[in-house]
């Protein structure tokens, strides 16, 4: 058996990345007895049956480091979340929800703000900012002026990392430029709505070497959180860490309880309000799914 990599699911058939070639792979019945359905990024052995066409068998997935639903990944060490400076203007809640997702799964996240030749004039980004306080990677790129792509490219380099973030904001512009030995497809944005056209399909992941890989991935702007308890959110805010040891109740979901450290620490301009209001508006969700 020969062993490889899922880089490309489509249509029933998985391409499967062996060394320098690629194997179009069908599934086996196997995999469906064990309800295992092969995600792109999964490690994989498979049978070739038919060495000239490049075709194969998938015979077993191989146990996963990590999954995830939105993109659909497995074995993926970060996660790159691209927003755009303007066209589309960055939208935060979603932000948060794939950092939310990111930190579940122990992933780490880069955050990228793109197109930042667009900047016209001074912007407050003092929100931008407090990522970067909080220890995320925060790497302001253009794909026109170059900015940003070196340092981007020093963050990929032998890990697995997967694009994620809405249409039109310029991930698969990003991988061409750092990487332009290829030549994904790419779309404008639609001048009416301001939006990306869903330009990538389908995810796939790209071997820069035989440790560093790219995923890009179809656009999204909707992400449920799935899978959390209310309980267990908070721990996945990162800037909420250090001030939430002093709230009085251990178990503080920093709503109403009295003497609330968080909400000491957002009213004291230590924790940016807006983290705070879109934590408070995944909780309800979280709520609200968990009574169906
Ligand atoms: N001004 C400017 N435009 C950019 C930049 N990067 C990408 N674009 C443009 O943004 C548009 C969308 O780029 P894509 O790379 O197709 O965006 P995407 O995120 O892959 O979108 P989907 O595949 O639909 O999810 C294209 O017209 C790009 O030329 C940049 O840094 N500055
Ligand atoms: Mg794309
Ligand atoms: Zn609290």
């Amino acid at each position: 058996m020969e062993k490889g990599r899922i880089i490309k699911a489509i249509s029933g058939f998985f391409y499967v990345q062996s060394g320098e070639k690629i194997f179009s792979c069908k599934g086996r019945g196997i995999l469906k007895m064990n309800d295992q359905t092969p995600l792109v990024g999964d490690l994989v052995f498979f049978s070739i049956s038919n060495e000239e066409r490049q075709e194969g068998m998938l015979e077993k997935l191989i146990s996963r480091s990590s999954e995830l639903v939105r993109p659909p990944v497995a074995n993926v060490d970060q996660l790159l979340i691209v927003f755009s400076y303007k066209q589309p203007t960055p939208n935060y809640v979603l932000l948060d929800r794939i950092l939310v997702t990111a930190e579940s799964q122990q992933l780490q996240s880069i955050i990228c703000f793109n197109k930042m030749d667009l900047l016209t004039n001074e912007i407050d980004s003092s929100l931008m900012e407090s990522y970067r306080e909080m220890g995320y990677l925060v790497v302001k790129t253009s794909t026109i002026t170059g900015e940003g792509l070196d340092s981007l490219k020093r963050a990929l380099k032998g890990r697995t990392t997967a694009l994620a973030g809405s249409s039109g904001v310029g991930k698969s512009t990003l991988i061409n430029s750092m990487f332009p030995q290829f030549s994904l497809e790419t779309g404008a944005i639609s001048k009416k709505i301001q939006r990306g056209k869903h330009t990538t399909r389908h995810s796939e992941l790209h071997r820069i070497d035989s440790e560093t890989w790219l995923m890009d991935t179809p656009g999204f702007s909707t992400l449920t959180i799935t899978g959390l308890d209310d309980s267990e959110l908070r721990d996945y805010f990162k800037d909420f860490a250090t001030a939430q040891l002093s709230c009085r109740f251990k178990t503080c979901l920093h709503l109403e309880e009295p003497n609330c450290a968080v909400k000491k620490a957002v009213q004291d301009g230590y924790i940016h309000l807006n983290r705070y209001q879109n934590y408070v508006k995944l909780l309800e969700e979280i709520r609200k799914n968990r009574r169906y």
